[in-house]
Parts: structure tokens; sequence; C-alpha cells
């Protein structure tokens, strides 16, 4: 039977040998949840880098530059790390280079992987599906924060576990502890997470409507992957 698991930090990837496996990079507030909107926007390409001189570099070369660390806007960027930002046509046929605190080095400590897909709840379905079909055993990989654990990426590792449960064997406690986590939040998943570090985070900084936002379960059906370093969604 294939298998799913879910690595609850990056820091714990040495466990995990992903050479087989399709690994799904979730950063729920807001890496992926942005990088998953710019697609529905119809982005071109989205170019992740871990590093923030890299990232700029690639403005000499056409690119929209997108940097974020700590949440804030990194100066000299084109833009930040908010959804709002790739809405409207405002990323429309463009190529990004893109580098955020947590969510480009999970993508950046995934590439080893046999296949990378980008997963938020606003692509829930198209991510389930993908892996309902696929052969490879999957790992979900929560980007966290600064190697720390945090709750909304553990929630949507559950959201897809809940899912797929009857069809994937789990591999060990993670998936079943983030299954159990999500069916408590489901509910109210604003709620649940309103104490959450992260939130906490994004409020000190009066960003408040990119949360209820990144929980908007389906709202697109775009499945954006990794081919050759360059994530693309057709
Ligand atoms: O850590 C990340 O990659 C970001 O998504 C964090 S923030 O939501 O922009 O603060």
């Amino acid at each position: 039977m294939k298998t799913i698991d879910v690595c609850l930090s990056p820091e714990l990837m040495p466990l995990y040998d992903v050479s087989n496996r399709t690994v799904v990079v979730v950063d729920i507030l807001r890496a992926t949840s942005c990088m998953v909107t710019a697609f529905a926007n119809g982005v071109e390409s989205i170019t992740p880098f871990a590093d923030l001189e890299q990232c700029l570099k690639m403005k000499t070369r056409g690119y929209i530059t997108s940097g974020e660390r700590d949440g804030k806007k990194v100066e000299g960027f084109d833009k930040g790390n908010s959804p709002f930002e790739y809405m409207d046509n405002q990323v429309l046929g463009m190529k990004v280079a893109f580098t955020t605190t947590n969510g480009t080095q999970a993508i950046e400590k995934s590439k080893e992987a046999k296949e990378v897909i980008i997963g938020s709840f606003l692509n829930l379905t198209s991510v389930v599906r993908y892996l309902l079909l696929g052969e490879n055993p999957v790992l979900i990989v929560c980007a966290g924060w600064k190697g720390r654990v945090n709750l909304e990426d553990t929630l949507f590792a559950g959201a897809v576990v809940d899912k797929l449960k009857d069809y994937l064997g789990l591999d060990c406690d993670a998936p079943l502890a983030a299954q159990h986590l999500y069916n408590l939040a489901k509910g109210d998943m604003s709620k649940f997470l309103s104490e959450s570090s992260h939130v906490k985070r994004l409020n000190r900084l009066n960003i408040y409507k990119d949360f209820e936002f990144c929980l908007t379960v389906d709202k697109y059906k775009v499945l954006p992957r990794l081919k050759n370093g360059v994530l693309v969604s057709h």
C-alpha cells in the first residue's frame, strides 16, 4: 500500500529518504498560499530561492522579485509575501523570483525528492486528487517557523491525511497526530489558530486579512510543481 508521512519541521528532513517520494511543501502563512494565488492569477513561473541576495539579483534578468523576512517585505524587492499582491493581473505572464523566511527554505530542502508540489488550503482538493492518483509514497513537509513546528502547516497536513486515510497507509505517528489536530480544528480553524505564534506575529505587523484568506478551502484549482528548480503549473 502507498504510504503518507508528515515531516513536521524541515529540520527533520534528514530522517526521510525522499528520492522516491512526492513531497508536498506547505507554508500556509503565507508562502505557499501566495504561490498558489499567483499561479491562479496567471504568473508564468516562480523560482524559489533560499538566499536573499541571489533572489534579488534576478531583477537584472527581468524577474519580479519577492522578498520576505520575519513577515516583512525586504527593502529593494518588488513585492512581499501577501497573497493580495499576486491578484488582479499584478503578476499575469510574469516570472517571479521568490524568497521567504521558511517556505522557500523548505522547498530548497526538498529538492532531492522525486517530485515536489505546492500545497495550501486554497488548492487542497487539487493536492489530494494528485496524491491519490500518483504512484509515489507521499511526504508532506511543513515549513514551520525557523525549524520549529507550527499549527497551521500541521493542520493542512492533517486535512490531507484525513482525506487520504482510506487509501494510503500511515508511516508513523506524525500523520496521525496531524489528523487528530485537524479534526479538532476543522469546525473553526480561524478560532483554533487565533492563539498560534505566527498569527500573533502577523497581528503585531497589522496583517489581518491574509490570515482568513489563507484558510479559504479550494478557492483555486492550480497545482504548482517544481521542474528543474522552477515552479510551474502546467
Ligand atoms: O516563513 C515564510 O516563508 C513566510 O510565509 C512567513 S510570513 O507569513 O511572510 O511572515
